[in-house]
């Protein structure tokens, strides 16, 4: 009784200002008494677990430039840029970007400013093997790396290595790219060449970064690189051939590399949080059926206790395929090998997530495609805040949902959120950004704190402006703003660094700070 009163009469006094003795004050703020576990106008107030890790992300084609340097060969994002313009949103290209290739140490600067205790970046697959395949593997290119994750260790910042961040070699893509069920063993070569090269520094790896995006937006929408409108086939295919390339790296790693070099090894996911537009059971249904067929593609093989696609993805591709008059499905179908070996394959459940969609039952979908198998329309609410991306709305809400559906659906597996960030149109005072991270990052506390959520990390997208895919430079993601008319790229701190950077400090959220 008398403790409790007493922390009261502390946080009064500490939240009115009263002045105490730094003392007090000192045994206070360890002690949190500045409202642990508080929740107050649904902002919570409170703190991470002990251990929980900080960090910020980037990919090899949206920072490094050096195109064509010190032997790098053409990838696909490469080709696209360079043969249609048009589709890139300001006609730009990644040549140049941010020039992390020649910048690194400046990257690693802004990184220990920040104070993050780890940096994600991806490994640009043509620098490192210029044929694609490992007849030659660039010494030029292991160099970059090297220095990179030296320069990064020096800072005592941990390197987060994801492996490929959708820039496929060229070469590769010309034998039919994630199409042709080969690519997996490229793939591994390509693991095995990172693991021998780097591992020994190396402690965390991220064998694919967002299989579903390079699948669906890349071989069957036809929109990102490489850009083929495979519809209803292509991106089942790449998807099949991901899920093996990503098992046989994990595999690799477990036998051969861990037992010396013991660090972890996963993949990255992403999904939307997919909210029923309505209470009717159809839509209901429909929100359920657009994750298993977003996230669950890939996750149920990994981490559910049964492996395989998720069946309900099974039997709808099933029935159309059989009703289009095909022999088999067009979901291709993992054998009891694949399965095994994709059961468990990852050490953590590596998350992206940005936003959230209204979801509802649609019959009328035209030719076989994955969202006419779907059956499901998406759409956004009006009152959600709007952003530099058309496809992304601010529902922080939304973060906490997908994560207890991860929680529920996998039996609470380790989450590293891999990414997660905004864009605007620019901008040093980046109010909305400050927003945007605090809230998705307190949902994710809650997450934690209320409802039980293994998490045990966060990465911020991204730690620069940075070449946006389709969306070229017009869509700035960074919590650093990099002056691309100027040769040298000088970095700059945005307020939202600078947010990011006291959220880390604090390890979560104090109240006293606020009043
Ligand atoms: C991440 O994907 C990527 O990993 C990262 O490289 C990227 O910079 C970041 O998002 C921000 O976009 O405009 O209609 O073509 C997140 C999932 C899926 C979001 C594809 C953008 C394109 C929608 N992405 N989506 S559209």
């Amino acid at each position: 009784m008398f403790k409790i009163t007493f922390v009261i009469f502390l946080r009064i006094l500490i939240c009115s200002k009263t002045s105490l003795s730094a003392e007090i004050m000192e045994s206070a703020k360890n002690e949190q008494y500045c409202g642990e576990k508080t929740v107050e106008k649904g902002f919570y107030y409170g703190t991470f677990p002990e251990g929980f890790k900080f960090g910020t992300a980037t990919s090899a084609y949206q920072i490094e430039g050096a195109w064509n340097e010190d032997g790098k060969t053409e990838n696909i994002w490469d080709r696209l840029v360079h043969q249609n313009s048009a589709v890139i949103a300001d006609g730009s290209n990644g040549d140049i970007a941010a020039d992390s290739y020649h910048k690194y140490k400046d990257d690693v600067k802004i990184l220990k400013e920040l104070g993050v205790e780890f940096y994600r970046f991806s490994l640009s697959w043509t620098r490192v093997l210029p044929k694609g395949d490992v007849s030659v593997i660039s010494t030029e290119g292991i160099q970059y790396y090297n220095d990179l994750i030296d320069e990064l260790l020096a800072n005592g910042i941990m390197p987060m290595v994801t492996i490929y961040h959708w820039d496929l070699p060229q070469s590769l893509q010309d034998l039919g790219g994630w199409t042709n069920e080969i690519m997996a063993e490229y793939f591994e070569d390509f693991a095995r060449v990172a693991f021998s090269n780097f591992g020994d520094r190396v402690k965390w790896w991220i064998t694919l970064n967002e299989p579903w995006v390079q699948s669906v937006l890349g071989y069957d929408f036809g929109w990102d690189a490489p850009r083929l409108n495979l519809h209803g086939v292509g991106g089942y295919l790449s998807g099949h051939t991901m899920l093996k390339a990503h098992a046989l790296a994990f595999h690799l790693y477990d036998k051969e590399f861990r037992p010396s070099q013991k660090g972890k090894i996963g993949i990255t996911l992403e999904s939307f949080w997919m909210e029923p537009k309505t209470s009717d059971p159809k839509d209901l249904e429909a929100a359920e059926r657009a994750l298993q067929f977003e996230l669950g593609w890939f996750a149920h093989p990994i981490f559910s206790k049964n492996g395989d696609y998720p069946p309900l993805m099974k039997q709808i591709i099933g029935e159309n395929s059989k009703k289009e008059g095909l022999k088999r499905s067009r979901l291709p179908s993992l054998s009891s090998k694949w399965i095994e070996l994709l059961k468990g394959s990852s050490d953590f459940f590596g998350l992206n997530h940005y936003t959230s969609y209204l979801v509802e039952a649609d019959e009328n979908g035209q030719d076989p495609s994955w969202r006419r198998d779907t059956r499901c329309k998406t759409s956004v609410n009006p009152l959600w805040p709007e952003t530099g991306s058309p496809w992304l709305k601010v529902v922080p809400w939304g973060f906490r949902k997908l994560l207890n559906w991860i929680k529920k659906e996998y039996n609470n597996p380790d989450v590293i959120v891999t990414e997660n960030g905004v864009s605007d149109k620019g901008g040093l005072a980046d109010k909305q950004r400050v927003a945007y991270i605090t809230e998705y990052m307190n949902e994710m506390l809650k997450a934690i704190k209320l409802d039980g959520c293994n998490i045990s990390a966060y990465t911020c997208w991204s730690l620069l402006d940075n070449f946006e895919w389709l969306g070229g430079y017009t869509q700035k993601f960074g919590i650093y703003s990099v002056d691309f008319d100027d040769p040298e790229r000088r970095r700059t701190a945005k307020e939202s660094a600078k947010a990011y950077s006291t959220i880390i400090k604090n390890n979560g959220f104090l109240k006293c700070q606020d009043i």
